[in-house]
């Protein structure tokens, strides 16, 4: 059965318009706050599949959604090249011993080797798949290498990113060594996903806007187009999301092969459409905090379907979905998707 979600994905014409949450897996879901009292904590849900499968159902059933996205996080990654991850209550990620010169660098975990030892993730997929309903898709996704590096390089999230910054400008190569490295994992880890299962790959650089523009390319986009370009040459067949958060000033010069350009809530959707509508489907891009209004949810979706008329675009949010959100907020803003598309 050919699937609407990744059918929209390549362009094609499509019933109506498919829609899905970023971050539509997670706190805002009391369904899920259960399961993950039961896990003891995030990680541990991460690392069991039936756990995982569970949460990763609940959106598609709850709320309607067209796809789900696997639920895992981004810094599995690193955990696996051998960085220590923990969430600490209230402070989120932590790395106990961050990656600050070449010596850190050697004893990082690369490759195969890598990529192998996220068994988990794979086997959640394979559950998922048995479990999905035929025509919805599964998004697996990976967070791009500079934003999987600021983590790394930081030890934890960051608001002013000064230490990979610091090597940014003073000591370029190294940076570009760790995001080489990473790069390499990311490739196999997402080769290996899609071999698990999964029909639509999405890379995340939430991090994106840290950098100025006349550096963006050098530092993250050249190394999600490897990435992107990587898993198009060896599966066509699936499509490859990119969303790099907050850079409208970079929308002139974004290139590559990829399907669909992930738009931020704070870039203008007819302004996306104008720079890149001919060349990539466009996804977005209502801002998050709208879900605290049903009207001004309405509102935005109905200028979006306006703007972009049913044709080049999923619907989704321009960011993550917060935690506390009414989940009938969240059904609303599914099903006026749907009722503004035709569905
Ligand atoms: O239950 C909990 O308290 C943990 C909260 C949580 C959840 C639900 C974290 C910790 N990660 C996740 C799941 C997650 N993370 C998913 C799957 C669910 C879904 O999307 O439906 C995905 C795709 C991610 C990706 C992720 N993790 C990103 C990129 C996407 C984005 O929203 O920008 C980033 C930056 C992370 C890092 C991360 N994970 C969790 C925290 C608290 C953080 C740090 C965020 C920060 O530094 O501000």
């Amino acid at each position: 059965m050919s699937k609407i979600f990744v059918d929209a994905c390549f362009g094609k014409e499509t019933p109506y318009t498919p829609v899905w949450m970023m971050r539509q897996a997670g706190r805002y879901l009391p369904e899920y706050m259960e399961v993950r009292a039961k896990a003891g904590n995030f990680l541990n849900l991460c690392h069991d599949p039936k756990k995982a499968c569970e949460v990763t159902l609940q959106p598609v059933d709850i709320v309607g959604v067209d796809a789900a996205i696997l639920f895992s996080d981004i810094l599995v990654i690193p955990d696996e090249m051998g960085m220590e991850l923990s969430f600490v209550k209230g402070e989120g990620p932590k790395f106990s011993d961050p990656i600050r010169n070449e010596a850190d660098l050697e004893r990082l975990i690369g490759g195969e080797e890598a990529a192998s030892k996220l068994t988990y993730v794979y086997d959640t997929i394979k559950l998922i798949k048995e479990q999905l309903a035929e025509d919805k898709a599964l998004i697996g996704f990976t967070g791009a290498p500079w934003t999987l590096a600021t983590y790394m390089i930081e030890g934890e999230g960051t608001k002013t990113y000064n230490i990979c910054k610091k090597m940014m400008y003073s000591n370029p190569e190294l940076l570009h060594k760790i995001l080489a490295k990473v790069t390499e994992v990311v490739k196999l880890y997402m080769e290996k996903q899609i071999q698990s299962g999964i029909d639509v790959v999405q890379i995340f650089d939430s991090w994106a806007a840290a950098i100025e523009p006349s550096k963006y390319d050098e530092f993250s986009w050249k190394y999600m187009v490897e990435i992107a370009e990587y898993l198009k040459e060896k599966y066509p067949h699936i499509p490859v999301i990119m969303f790099p958060k907050g850079i409208p000033a970079f929308l002139d010069k974004v290139y590559g092969n990829f399907d669909v350009f992930g738009v931020d809530w704070s870039t203008p959707m007819a302004y996306a459409k104008e720079k890149l509508g001919d060349r990539y489907v466009l996804q977005g891009n209502m801002e998050p905090c709208r879900l605290y209004s049903k009207e001004s949810t309405t509102e935005c979706v109905e200028a979006l379907q306006k703007i972009m008329g049913g044709k080049r675009h999923i619907f989704n949010l321009g960011h993550g979905i917060l935690p506390d959100v009414p989940v009938e907020n969240a059904k609303h803003f599914i099903n006026e998707c749907h009722r503004v598309s035709g569905k």
